[in-house]
C-alpha cells in the first residue's frame, strides 16, 4: 500500500492553542484526523508526525527512505532557514509537497524565501488546514501516474 509521511515543524504543537486570530482554533489533533480520514478514503497508509527540533526533522526525513513513497511537508519556520531539512530531501530523492496554512507570499519579505520550494515538487499554501487533505489528493496522484 502507498505509504506518505506528513511531518510538521516546529511550534505547529500549538495550534488551536494560541494565536486563534493567526493560526485559527483547528489543533493539530484535529488535522491527523482529518488525514487519516483522508487517507481511508483514498486508499493509502499515512504516518502522522511532529517536531519543534531540526535535528528531529532531518533524521525523519531520512527514516523515510525505503518506508514511504512520499513525504508532504510543513517545516514551520524552518522553511525560511533551514539548508540542513533542503539536503536531507534531496538525499532520500522521495517526493515532497510543501504546504503551509498561510500564504507565506502575502505574509512577510523573510517567509517569501524558502529552502524547501527548492527541492519540493511543488507548494500548497493559504488554504488553512484544508491544505493537508489537498497535499494528499496531489500526492496521490502523482504517486499514481
Ligand atoms: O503557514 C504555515 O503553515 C507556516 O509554516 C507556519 C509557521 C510559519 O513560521 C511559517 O512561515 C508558515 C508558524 C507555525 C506557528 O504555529 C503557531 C500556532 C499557534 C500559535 C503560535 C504559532
Amino acid at each position: 500500500m502507498t505509504s506518505i509521511l506528513i511531518l510538521n515543524g516546529p511550534n505547529l504543537n500549538l495550534l488551536g492553542q494560541r494565536q486563534p486570530d493567526v493560526y485559527g482554533t483547528t489543533t493539530i489533533a484535529d488535522i491527523e484526523t482529518t488525514c487519516q480520514d483522508k487517507a481511508k478514503a483514498l486508499g493509502v497508509e499515512i504516518r502522522f508526525e511532529q517536531s519543534n527540533s531540526e535535528g528531529t526533522l532531518v533524521d525523519l526525513i531520512h527514516s523515510a527512505k525505503g518506508r514511504h513513497d512520499g513525504i508532504i511537508l510543513n517545516a514551520g519556520a524552518y522553511t525560511h532557514t533551514s539548508i540542513a531539512l533542503m539536503d536531507a530531501i534531496s538525499s532520500v530523492e522521495l517526493p515532497v509537497i510543501e504546504l503551509h496554512l498561510s500564504n507565506i507570499h502575502a505574509r512577510e519579505a523573510f517567509r517569501h524565501v524558502s529552502y524547501i520550494s527548492k527541492v519540493a515538487v511543488g507548494q500548497i499554501c493559504g488554504f488553512g488546514p484544508a491544505g493537508y487533505p489537498l497535499a494528499l489528493d496531489a500526492m496521490h496522484q502523482l504517486l499514481d501516474t
